[in-house]
Order: structure tokens, then C-alpha cells, then sequence
């Protein structure tokens, strides 16, 4: 049998980005969306990547298209919607780092089903990756992304859950619960400790890691921010040391850890060295502003881990 074409197909919605310009009024127009920011990672880190979602037809979702084709990542199953717009966001900066806000009901990608383009490129990819905002934006949304799991894991495809829990975006038992049935079922979790800490209490990575790891996770990776990365997989427990870099601005960042990590987990890479990868790109996709102009290509990140050895 041949080798599936994709390693890795991520399912969720891209996100027009307007952050806001440092000095003075206006905004920058950028990208983001968690699970693209994810791909278009795993993507620069030579993974082969397709993209499941559904964009307005309009100029914006006309944009996202370019945008992924120009990254090199089959999006030839992603829809059109004529009657719903692509999803907006905004990044605002502060003392206490970035905070978003959203312009996306009732967008396209809410709407989005398991249709059979969605099924055919599933089937032809090593692993999928979905996260909880895929699930929060909408009902339909979260039945596909339930679908979508059903079908990876009756062809024995693992899936990596990334909880990104938005609370502007749905209230937390609902959240809490549908990660719990996701969690139980991925071979790869990865919680940012501040979400799991308001979302289910846990502030402690290595408690994190054996509770996901009791639900039924394979292994997980906790983002710390720039306290580093915990990993634990049953076998083992390891802190990743932070990479110290000057952050301008997170948006974006733990999508990059994942999406690295995965794409190295893909190419052979043990679990630590993985996580190292990723870490590494995380910190180096903090250094400019927006969720996607500053994700590292593998070059960059090849450099900074033979440097931080
Ligand atoms: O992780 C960064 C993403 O959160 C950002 O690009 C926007 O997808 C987004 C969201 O829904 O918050």
C-alpha cells in the first residue's frame, strides 16, 4: 500500500487577524485561527499538510485560500459559503500581554460539516489535528469535529487535541465536558496550563498530565508560557527548559509548539526531542507581532536547537 499523501490534516476555522498597530490608532491585517496557525507550523517544519474548513466567498475567505495555497497546504476540500462570512479577529496589547476579541457567529466555518472531501482527505493523512475552539464556535462545528474523531479512529489515525479554551466563546462545564470525551481519545493532549488551571482547577502540569493520561491521552504536552513545557507519556515525565528569546507578542505561539512537535513526531522524532522542536519554534514565533508573518521555517529551528545543545 502506498504512503498516505498527508502527514498531518488539521480541522477548524482560519481567522482574518487585525491586530492592533503599535504606535497609534489602526490595525494590522494578518492570519490566524488556531488549527491553521497549527498546520501552516507543522507546514514551515516540513510536514505534507491539508486543511479542512469552510470561508465565506467574499474577498476575506478569497484571502485565507491564497494564504494557504501560498504555504503549501492542500486546501482543494475547504468550501465556499455563499451565505455566511469568514470568521474576524482582533488582537489587542496591554500590560498583560495580548488579549483577543471576535467578529465570527454564525461565520462560514460554523456551518462547516464532515462532507466527503473532508472523509477522503481524513483517510489519506497520518494524523489529524482539531482543538476545543473547532468545537466552541458552534454546535454543528462540534458534531463535525466529533465526526471527524469517529472516522480518524476507525482507521486507526491518531489525532492531537489542543484544548485552547476561549471562554469568551462558550461557557465552561459545556467546554470542560467536550474536552473530557476528546481527551480520552487522542493520542496527543496539549493543554496550556493557565486554560487547564480555569478549566478544570489544575495548576500543576505534572497532575495535568496524569489525569489527561487517566482519561485515556496517549501523552501530552503542557505549555507553560515562558516557564517552558512539561511532557509526560506514562513512561515518563520531562521539563523542557524555556528557549529565551525577546516576545513581543504570544498570539499564535502554542499552535507553532504543536504543530512542530507534530510534524517532528511525523518525521521520527522521540517524543523529548519533539517537544524540544517545538518549544524552540514557539519561542522563535514570539519575536514579531500577529499568529502567522513570525513562525519559524525549519532552517531557523534547526539552527536555534544546535545552538541551544
Ligand atoms: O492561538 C491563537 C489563536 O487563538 C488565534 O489565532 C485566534 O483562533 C483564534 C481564536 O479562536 O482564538
Amino acid at each position: 500500500m502506498s504512503a498516505p499523501p498527508f502527514d498531518i490534516v488539521a480541522l477548524g476555522e482560519g481567522l482574518i487577524e487585525f491586530s492592533q498597530l503599535p504606535d497609534g490608532p489602526g490595525w494590522r491585517q494578518g492570519f490566524g485561527g488556531d488549527t491553521s496557525n497549527f498546520v501552516i507550523a507543522a507546514r514551515r517544519a516540513g510536514a505534507r499538510c491539508a486543511y479542512l474548513s469552510r470561508v465565506g466567498d467574499e474577498a476575506f475567505g478569497e484571502a485565507l485560500l491564497a494564504l494557504w495555497q501560498r504555504e503549501g497546504i492542500d486546501c482543494s476540500a475547504v468550501e465556499r459559503d455563499p451565505s455566511a462570512d469568514t470568521g474576524l479577529y482582533f488582537i489587542r496589547y496591554g500590560p498583560q500581554g495580548h488579549s483577543f476579541s471576535y467578529r465570527r457567529k454564525g461565520s462560514a466555518a460554523s456551518h462547516m460539516r464532515l462532507s466527503p472531501g473532508f472523509r477522503e482527505q481524513i483517510a489519506q493523512s497520518r494524523w489529524l489535528h482539531v482543538s476545543g475552539i473547532s468545537q466552541a464556535i458552534s454546535e454543528q462545528a462540534c458534531d463535525t469535529v466529533f465526526e471527524a474523531i469517529d472516522l480518524a479512529c476507525d482507521q486507526g489515525i491518531p489525532f492531537s487535541y489542543d484544548l485552547n479554551w476561549r471562554s469568551t466563546l462558550w461557557p465552561a462545564p459545556r467546554a470542560a465536558a467536550i474536552a473530557r470525551a476528546s481527551i480520552a481519545r487522542c493520542q496527543l493532549f496539549l493543554p496550556s496550563i493557565d486554560e487547564a488551571s480555569a478549566l478544570f482547577g489544575m495548576d500543576d502540569p505534572r497532575r495535568l498530565i496524569d489525569w489527561a493520561l487517566g482519561l485515556g491521552a496517549r501523552a501530552v504536552a503542557v505549555k507553560c508560557g515562558d516557564r517552558g513545557v512539561v511532557i509526560g507519556d506514562g513512561q515518563r515525565t520531562t521539563e523542557i527548559d524555556p528557549h529565551r528569546v525577546a516576545t513581543v507578542d504570544a498570539t499564535g505561539a502554542g499552535d507553532c509548539f504543536g504543530g512542530v512537535m507534530v510534524a517532528r513526531l511525523l518525521a521520527g522524532d522521540p517524543l523529548e526531542q519533539a517537544a524540544r522542536a517545538g518549544a524552540i519554534a514557539a519561542a522563535l514565533a514570539t519575536t514579531g507581532r500577529g499568529a502567522i508573518d513570525p513562525l519559524p521555517r525549519w532552517p531557523e529551528i534547526e539552527r536555534a536547537l544546535a545552538q541551544a545543545r
